[in-house]
C-alpha cells in the first residue's frame, strides 16, 4: 500500500484523483463518501477538507484538496518526465490546459450533463441546458483545433493535460460532437486508455445506484 487515500464516491470530481491513481500504478486506498451532511459535510470530514468538498486525497499524512491539483501532484511525483511533462514550457502547458478546464469548461458539462441526463427528465431545466451548450461552443472550437494536427494536447504523447482536460468533458461523451470531431476523437482517445476505462467504470457504477435526491442535491449543493 503506498499511503495514499482517495476521499470521494466516483460519481464526483474523485473520478480524476482515481484515474490518475491508476494511470500511474498506484496502490491507494479508495473511501468512496457522499456528498452532504452525512458525507463530506460531517465534522470529521471537515477536520480533512474543510470544504466540504470532493475529493481530498491523504498522501502519507500530506492532505490536498482541488482535484486537478490532486491529479498535477500524484503525476509529478509519480511519472516525472513522462505523464508530467518534464520542461518547464511542457510543465507550464499543463498548467495552462488544466487551468483553461476550470475556467472555461467545468461548470458548463456539469449544468449540461445534469439538464440533460441525471436529473429525473421532468425536473430538467431545457433553457439551463441550451444556455451550457452556448457557453461551450466557443471552447469546444478551441480544443477542437488544439488536437487536429497532433495526437495529444502537448504532442504525440499522453499527458496529466490530457488527463485534466478529458477527465473535466467526460461527461461530454454523451454530447452530440458532430461539429467539434477532433474533440470526438481525442477524447475518445484518452478515455479509452485501460486506467480511464477501470476509473469510468466505478464512476458508472456509481452514476446508476445514485438515487434521483441525491441527483437533486448535487444540482443544489453546486448550484448547477
Ligand atoms: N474545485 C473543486 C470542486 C469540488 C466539488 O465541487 N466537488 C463536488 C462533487 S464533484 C462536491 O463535493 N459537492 C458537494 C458540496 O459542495 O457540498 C475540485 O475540483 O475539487
Amino acid at each position: 500500500m503506498s499511503g495514499l487515500r482517495i476521499y470521494g464516491i466516483a460519481r464526483t470530481r474523485a473520478f480524476r484523483a482515481l484515474w490518475i491513481a491508476m494511470e500511474v500504478g498506484l496502490d491507494y486506498e479508495h473511501l468512496p463518501i457522499e456528498i452532504g451532511d452525512t458525507g463530506a459535510r460531517a465534522p470529521e470530514f471537515l477536520a480533512i477538507n474543510p470544504n466540504g468538498r470532493l475529493p481530498v486525497i491523504v498522501d502519507d499524512g500530506f492532505v490536498l484538496f482541488e482535484s486537478l491539483a490532486i491529479t498535477l501532484y500524484l503525476a509529478k511525483k509519480h511519472a516525472n518526465g513522462t505523464l508530467y511533462p518534464g520542461t518547464l514550457e511542457g510543465e507550464a502547458k499543463a498548467w495552462q490546459w488544466t487551468m483553461w478546464a476550470l475556467a472555461e469548461v467545468d461548470r458548463g458539462v456539469n449544468i449540461w450533463s445534469l439538464h440533460a441526463v441525471r436529473l429525473p427528465p421532468a425536473e430538467r431545466d431545457v433553457a439551463k441546458r441550451d444556455e451550457a451548450l452556448r457557453v461551450l461552443a466557443a471552447p469546444f472550437r478551441v480544443l477542437d483545433a488544439a488536437v487536429a494536427r497532433q495526437h495529444y494536447l502537448l504532442g504525440n504523447a499522453f499527458t496529466v493535460a490530457d488527463l485534466n482536460v478529458a477527465a473535466v468533458i467526460s461527461r461530454a461523451v454523451d454530447m452530440d460532437l458532430s461539429a467539434v470531431p477532433n474533440l470526438e476523437a481525442w477524447l475518445a482517445r484518452c478515455l479509452d486508455r485501460p486506467a480511464a476505462r477501470k476509473a469510468l467504470a466505478l464512476k458508472t457504477k456509481a452514476d446508476n445506484e445514485t438515487p434521483a435526491e441525491v441527483t437533486r442535491r448535487i444540482a443544489r449543493l453546486n448550484r448547477l
